[in-house]
């Protein structure tokens, strides 16, 4: 609705000629003026201003500038060419800049043919992006679109944006970063025969990106690996920082739980059907007529620290869901307070701009200022302290329900909408992190948001928005997801089971297969759908659910570490099988893909009764249905009702908690180290595990303790070396478990002495070795 079409090339006037020494990029007529840096990890920033044009750049969020460097990978050439170059210096593109009016564009010819990655949050269905036109826009999908443009199809743009792209030219990827705030596009140069009627419809030849409005800031990023360019990437706009512990666990949230007797209820369902859950969701309705930062005493008669206080017993959080629309209506405190404090957007007219969402005629605090973020951020603080555990910001793309949106200016009605929105729930995020921080300084704030931008992984994890129960959303959870790891979201997740509609038996099983190890994991429902708790279906359907959910928890030692790793190196938690398989054909995998560096999945994406996997690499993988050892190449898979194809790489060491977990209680000291080495193996292997608290700052101050596995195996006898790298946490104490019929197995130079045992991954039982 709000971006079916973009400026075209054609339109644009193109400068021509740059003056190092001035730095004035100019044509015959106009005159800008342009810098090109350049910082270490060939990553280079041009930046084109004018400031009666586009006025001075008020991004809320500073990217991470590495140190200055002389890379002349990108060069900026005299005639306002700009130049990327990969090995051996080749020009890989060439690229120009142009403006019309506002819009700002650069197009880039390319010397070969690429492949393109990344765009965030997008429901193209595939991976590779050849051949597409990409609005980045934060779209409330449901009320901005009609429903048949989104209720089984792709509809563009949705609630989050990254306006990022990753070519592959060559062997060589470049990343291509838009940070400005105003509505971006990309369109990449391909050919998308379903989209194609007559010629002038394809895309543009040359790769373009493009803001309408607000100062260009382009950053290009030379990778020249996927890897490496996703954590330079990372490292820029911001790495995620380790979430509590307890936010990787399994989620359950339905819009219509309404207060403590429901959440109770749920509570004890939990406990009664042994199914971990550590988040339990609260919706609109716990508030006073949806007025945000206020609690129906109907819903909590005593208050929501008393439930809270109830379900530490369980080790349970209450998460409750936040809108940035303030009731307008006077004797409201949160109204007034935030008309006195001048806290809310403004039209062109100078008054409080109105829009209509849930609480009816609303204002919205304008999260682009410094003091209106401390003013949300002090509301935030008292939230967090009266019992809730976390928070939901939704509806911050921002959502004004059937309002125009675009009366709604900023800075103290100085700046038109456009120039801001996409930074809206960015602004969101961080006043609500910094508001939790304020009230517990030493614990880490968890938060997950509907909306965002470049540099929300700071402080947020990301749900994909309102998705529907069928088979149309869950085989596009992968490749979105993808898009989000590339572009530097890595803390994201969907709705399991689906938001809109009555999900069926087969959906809600193939759903939890698919997403029970994706980085965010939360069961959400819309308003009278069929339930989908898992104790909402019957025995044998349930017990299949509660299977990957405690499986979820059994690996939560494996992903907690894929966290840390997250914050220190960069590198997402969800990977594309290209990520580490960089072999031509692997970026078609889009119903495959791998979390970490050894497990890879293959769920059912649609109702099929067989599918087939590519298994990537030279190595062998483990099957984790069978226990058996399967060489590289393709597989068939049947679908079974219990088990879903999910494999193990050779030499892979997976931290688990012991047994089946079967509530919240999480084992991260005394963790199994499950070894996956085929019979005969010969090489070697090591995994470097690490544990803390799993909710404060403490690790920071070097509270946390470190163990390094390393295996070595010579014609399937194996030795052990277990090095302890830090005890600030107290003793890591693993037990071994063998898969795969080691010969021998020895540690400090002694017999391991280990027994028959049986773990259930995700088919029959398998027998292994335990020591
Ligand atoms: O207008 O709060 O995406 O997860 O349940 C709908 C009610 C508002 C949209 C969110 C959805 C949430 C719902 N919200």
């Amino acid at each position: 609705m709000f971006f079916s079409k973009s400026p075209h090339p054609a339109n644009f006037r193109f400068l021509n000629s740059f003056n190092v020494e001035t730095g004035e990029l100019t044509d015959a007529e106009k005159t800008f003026r342009a810098s090109l840096n350049s910082f270490t990890g060939d990553v280079f920033h041009i930046q084109i201003s004018d400031a009666k044009l586009w006025g001075e750049n008020r991004s809320i969020v500073a990217l991470n500038e590495p140190s200055q460097h002389d890379s002349k990978k990108v060069e900026l050439t005299s005639k306002g060419e700009i130049l990327v170059k990969g090995p051996k210096n080749k020009i890989l593109l060439k690229g120009q800049f142009g403006v019309l009016g506002e819009n700002s564009l650069f197009s880039f010819e390319l010397s070969d043919q690429a492949q393109f990655f990344g765009m965030g949050e997008k429901y193209f269905g595939q991976q590779e992006l050849s051949g597409y036109r990409a609005k980045f826009w934060n779209t409330d999908v449901w009320s901005d679109f009609h429903w048949a443009q989104w209720g089984n199809n792709p509809s563009d743009p949705p609630y989050y944006s990254a306006p990022y792209v990753a070519a592959k030219i060559g062997d060589t990827y470049v990343g291509f970063l838009l940070h400005n705030p105003s509505p971006a596009f990309i369109e990449t140069p391909g050919v998308d025969d379903s989209r194609v009627f007559v010629e002038w419809q394809r895309t543009s030849p040359n790769l373009l990106l493009g803001n309408e409005g607000g100062e260009p800031n382009l950053w290009i990023i030379v990778g020249p690996t996927l890897p490496e360019l996703t954590r330079k990437l990372q490292k820029l706009v911001g790495v995620t920082p380790l979430p509590p512990l307890w936010s990787l666990g399994y989620h359950q949230s339905k819009w219509g739980y309404e207060g403590h007797d429901d959440l109770l209820k749920l509570d004890a369902e939990f406990t009664k059907h042994q199914i971990p859950c550590d988040g339990l969701w609260l919706d609109l309705d716990y508030m006073k007529g949806y007025r945000i930062f206020t609690v129906d005493k109907e819903k909590f008669p005593n208050g929501p620290q008393e439930t809270a206080d109830e379900l530490t017993k369980t080790g349970r959080r209450i998460v409750p869901i936040i809108d940035p629309g303030v009731k307008k209506e006077a004797g409201y405190a949160v109204y007034d307070d935030g008309i006195k404090n001048n806290a809310f957007c403004q039209t062109s007219e100078g008054n409080p701009y109105v829009g209509l969402v849930w609480p009816g005629e609303t204002v919205f605090p304008d999260f682009t200022q410094d003091k209106v973020r401390q003013w949300w951020a002090g509301y935030a603080k008292q939230f967090r302290a009266s019992g809730f555990g976390a928070c939901w910001v939704d509806m911050n793309d921002p959502s004004t329900g059937p309002v125009d949106p675009y009366e709604m200016w900023f800075n103290n009605g100085k700046d038109h909408h456009n120039k801001h929105r996409n930074q809206y729930a960015l602004g969101m995020q961080q006043a609500t992190f910094e508001g939790f921080k304020q009230a517990k300084p030493n614990e880490r704030p968890f938060i997950l948001s509907r909306s965002g931008f470049i540099g929300s992984s700071r402080y947020a994890a990301i749900w994909t928005g309102d998705n529907c129960s069928n088979y149309f959303y869950l085989a596009n959870s992968i490749p979105c997801s993808i898009g989000l790891s590339l572009s530097g979201q890595p803390f994201a997740g969907m709705d399991i089971g689906g938001f809109g509609g009555d999900v069926t038996d087969e959906l809600m099983v193939d759903w939890i297969k698919l997403a029970f190890l994706f980085p965010f994991a939360r069961n959400h429902n819309g308003k009278g759908n069929r339930d989908q708790e898992p104790f909402a279906f019957k025995a044998p359907v349930m017990s299949v659910i509660r299977r990957y959910i405690r499986l979820r928890y059994k690996l939560l030692p494996y992903i907690y570490n894929l966290f840390i790793q997250q914050e220190e190196a960069g590198d997402p938690i969800l990977r594309p099988v290209l990520y580490h398989y960089p072999e031509a054909g692997n970026e078609k995998l889009d119903d495959q893909f791998m979390i970490g560096d050894a497990i890879l999945q293959a769920p059912f994406v649609n109702e099929e009764k067989s599918r087939k996997v590519t298994l990537p690499g030279t190595q062998k993988w483990y099957d984790a249905r069978t226990g058996e050892w399967l060489a590289p190449g393709e597989v068939i898979v049947k679908r079974g009702r219990e088990e879903t194809a999910l494999f193990i790489r050779e030499g892979a060491i997976l931290p688990m908690q012991p047994g089946t977990p079967t509530t919240t209680e999480k084992e991260m000291m005394g963790v199994n180290f499950h070894i996956f080495v085929p019979e005969d193996w010969t090489g070697e292997t090591t995994y470097t595990y690490k544990a803390d608290d799993g909710l404060t700052y403490d690790y920071q101050k070097g509270i946390r303790s470190a163990v390094r596995l390393t295996v070595v195996g010579a014609k399937g006898h194996l030795i052990l070396n277990l090095e302890e790298l830090a005890d600030d946490h107290g003793p890591i104490n693993p037990t071994f478990v063998l898969h795969g019929n080691p010969k021998s197995v020895k540690l400090k130079g002694q017999n391991l002495p280990t027994k028959p045992g049986r773990v259930m991954l995700t088919g029959r039982g398998l027998s292994v070795q335990v020591s």
